[in-house]
């Protein structure tokens, strides 16, 4: 039953609303939403998606991307508590300045009654909205684009810290076109910071590269474009000091953070040895993957492994004797142990499942194997009990978000 197993929020969730699709449906270059031959929308969405080859023409879409009954059919097929949902990519980097100040407000308030109009019967069906009533969160959007006045973002980050059921924002890796390490930033990250708001980092570009003549469809760039794009984005916010100057800004990172996890000390020794950036920060590199959130959305639970391991030791990392010292405590694992009784680290990993994205392949039943996958990585880490994997479950969201409230 479900009151005996572990609370299950999903924080890696997506909608494309319908004032958003319509807006795709409304334009001719890519993002866009087509009718084909035979009469079914289609979405176009990557660059990758315009040329040739296997992913050419897009992806048929249909209600599971807008459709509240479809996310809630979809959250009890795999027995999810909570979702937090989030627009999908690209979000509104392709709109003149004005255009995306209106669209964000209207689909703040779209959003917002997406979750709140859920009403408490239907969300008392679930063990925790038992008790707080509520079985949809959001992440609201900001008008991050190009020749925007800094004014008017900073109205929408009072709009969504305003929305009862919106706990944080998503956003892109262009910040205002120049990435996120652009100074221009700092305003809106000192009031997100401030709001206490939860900035979800998600990629949509991949990273400006070649991958061959030949045709692999989506394989490449989103298994290494998205991710890639993500560790860069990071790398680059963490290296202009953003997390230095702005240590309560509370970042959750798409797909685990990419490859950051598995490069940082490289960087680290990369940035150690390079006098243009050796003196910049405040702590060794290391350190900052201790200050981030990261979706557990790995597949594999030695990829997730590595993540809590990673951040585990950012806890632990002030400098070369210290890391020393951490591995020492690594050997003898109950030595680490926090107060709670488990590694830090998993205390910055929570459950996500990228609906709709990756549905069952034809011929497979209604459970979605990417699904499945994430929550055999949680069930499957070495060395994790069941405190560890309830916390990465459910009760880091309900933390992080402030979700009991
Ligand atoms: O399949 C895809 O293109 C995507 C996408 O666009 N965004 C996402 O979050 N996951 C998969």
């Amino acid at each position: 039953p479900a009151s005996t197993r572990p609370l299950l929020v999903d924080v890696h969730t997506h909608i494309y609303t319908p004032t958003y699709v319509d807006l795709l449906r409304k334009r001719d270059q890519v993002p866009k939403v087509v009718r084909s031959n035979d009469g079914d929308e289609r979405m176009i969405l990557l660059k990758e998606e315009e040329g040739k080859g296997a992913s050419a023409s897009g992806r048929p879409i249909g209600p599971q991307y807008w459709d509240r009954a479809e996310k809630i059919r979809f959250m009890d097929t795999h027995g999810i508590d909570v979702s937090v949902i989030s627009l999908a990519n690209p979000w509104l980097d392709f709109l003149p300045p004005d255009e995306a100040v209106h669209a964000a407000s209207a689909l703040n308030s779209e959003v917002q009654a997406y979750c709140s109009s859920y009403g408490d019967a239907q969300a008392a069906e679930s063990s925790f909205a038992a008790q707080t009533k509520k079985r949809l969160f959001a992440f609201g959007s900001l008008p991050l684009v190009p020749g925007v006045k800094v004014d008017e973002v900073l109205e929408a980050v009072q709009q969504v810290k305003g929305l009862s059921h919106l706990r944080g924002i998503v956003m892109g890796t262009k910040g205002l076109g120049k990435g996120l390490d652009d100074p221009e930033m700092e305003p809106i990250y000192e009031a997100v910071a401030a709001a206490g708001l939860v900035v979800f980092v998600h990629p949509h570009y991949g990273i400006d590269t070649s991958y061959g003549e030949q045709d692999n469809g989506h394989a490449l760039p989103l298994g290494l474009g998205f991710p890639f794009e993500t560790t860069i984005a990071i790398a680059r916010l963490i290296l202009a000091g953003v997390l230095d100057r702005h240590p309560d800004l509370k970042l959750l990172l798409a797909h685990s953070a990419g490859a950051l996890p598995a490069l940082s000390s490289r960087l680290a020794s990369c940035i150690a040895h390079d006098p243009h950036v050796k003196d910049r920060l405040q702590h060794d590199f290391r350190y900052y993957l201790g200050q981030l959130w990261y979706d557990a959305v790995t597949y594999g639970p030695e990829e997730l492994a590595l993540v809590e391991r990673v951040v585990s030791r950012a806890n632990n990392y002030e400098s070369r004797d210290e890391q020393l010292a951490f591995v020492d405590r690594v050997n003898d694992r109950k030595d680490l142990l926090a107060p709670e009784g488990h590694f830090p680290g998993v205390e910055r990993i929570l459950f996500g499942t990228d609906h709709p994205f990756f549905p069952p392949l034809e011929g497979e039943g209604d459970r979605w194997r990417s699904v499945d996958e994430n929550l055999d990585a949680i069930a499957g880490v070495a060395g994790w009990a069941d405190g560890e994997r309830a916390r990465v479950m459910g009760l880091n969201a309900v933390d992080l978000f402030g979700l009991g409230i």
